[in-house]
């Protein structure tokens, strides 16, 4: 008797303290000075192009959502059947990967720490990195995610949040994932770095609804300089940016876009036409420590998205293929 409660606390307390067995300390022994080695590597990267941010923080976003953050986004395939060779990854700027593999080179070439600290957790690092070098606020990341081995082009249809969503679409996705409507909102935040491509909202402006009109919830005058950027026939090269008013620093410019209709995407601007989330998106807009408060919480539950520990996984050698 005494001994089976001895256990149910033991199993009680394991519940508690290890849920997402991730550790803020994780590398402490192993590789102490891991955050320094990582943010030098990645500041040294962003000095080098702005689009070390956006492209490292949408990296992080998809990586979670595509089998768990597992840097499987990372592996590349001679026969372009991993997860980035998806149509999705058009959006992945090249210099999200470089800032992993040059933050896994420093890292590695630091004698103690060679081979110890995964691909996954360089990639957390160094997301919460570029979003504090664009202006974001700087939280502790939680550590001790293992690399998987599995990356499939496949495997990513059907678990991206698409820009034409609305907001129970988005729910929904976010929900699979243990993400509230909140986080959900907090996180779309990171749309005030970064470009898109024309395509990802051409249809607003001119075919909207297979018609011949506008989305009647964007702003005209938002419109006329978006039609100007993006043209009917545009290179599909082009992209531009995404917070109109700040797309070079991480505020809360973008909730105050929503509320002047100047959301760029259905699923940004359906945060604000939706009574459901308005509140949110008002709080956000008017409260940048909320809305940064908020973006911590959620990142730190993207972080955790089916994040494989202990014996799991492994610990690449490059991160761009499976050891
Ligand atoms: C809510 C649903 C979301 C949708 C539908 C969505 C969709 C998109 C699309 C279509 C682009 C443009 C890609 C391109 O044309 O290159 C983009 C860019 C971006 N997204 Fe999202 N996204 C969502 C949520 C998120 C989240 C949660 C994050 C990160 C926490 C994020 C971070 C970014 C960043 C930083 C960029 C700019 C990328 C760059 O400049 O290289 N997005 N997103
Ligand atoms: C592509 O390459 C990977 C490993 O490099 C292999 O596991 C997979 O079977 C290959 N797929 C096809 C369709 O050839
Ligand atoms: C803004 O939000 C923070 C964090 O939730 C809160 O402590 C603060 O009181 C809010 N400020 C205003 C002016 O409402
Ligand atoms: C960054 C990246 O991997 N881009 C690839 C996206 O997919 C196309 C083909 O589908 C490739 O040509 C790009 O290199």
């Amino acid at each position: 008797m005494k001994i089976q409660f001895f256990l149910f606390l033991l199993l009680l307390l394991h519940s508690i303290c290890c849920f997402a067995q991730l550790h803020l300390n994780f590398y402490q022994n192993s590789c102490p000075n891991v955050e320094s080695i990582v943010r030098a590597a990645v500041k040294q990267k962003f000095e080098q192009t702005f689009v070390t941010a956006p492209a490292t923080l949408r990296l992080f976003f998809h990586d979670c959502f595509v089998r768990g953050c597992d840097a499987s986004v990372l592996i590349q395939t001679n026969n372009h059947t991993s997860e980035k060779d998806n149509a999705e990854n058009l959006s992945l700027a090249g210099d999200g990967f470089d800032t992993v593999i040059k933050a896994k080179a420093a890292v590695d070439s630091v004698p103690g720490c060679k081979n110890k600290v995964s691909c996954a957790d360089i990639l957390a690092l160094a997301t919460r990195d570029v979003v504090a070098l664009t202006g974001g606020p700087s939280y502790a990341v939680e550590l001790g995610r293992r690399d998987g081995q599995i990356s499939t082009r496949k495997s990513v249809r059907h678990h991206l949040p698409k820009p034409d969503f609305g907001l129970n679409q988005l729910n929904a996705m976010f929900a699979k994932h243990g993400l509230t409507q909140t986080d959900m909102i907090a996180l779309s935040g990171a749309h005030t770095i970064g470009f898109s491509h024309c395509k990802h909202f051409s249809k607003r402006l001119y075919s909207f609804h297979s018609k011949n009109r506008i989305d009647p919830t964007f702003n005209p005058t938002y419109v006329d300089e978006l039609k100007r950027e993006c043209p009917r026939n545009v290179d599909q090269r082009i992209a531009i940016d995404m917070d109109s008013t700040s797309s070079f620093t991480f505020d809360n410019m973008y909730f105050k876009n929503l509320q002047m209709g100047k959301g760029l995407f259905t699923s940004d601007q359906v945060l604000f036409t939706d009574p459901r989330s308005r509140k949110t998106v008002n709080l956000f807009a008017s409260n940048n420590t909320a809305f940064e408060q908020a973006f911590v919480v959620a990142m730190t539950k993207l972080g955790r998205v089916g994040v494989k520990t202990k014996n799991q996984g492994e610990i690449r050698i490059d991160c761009s293929s499976v050891n």
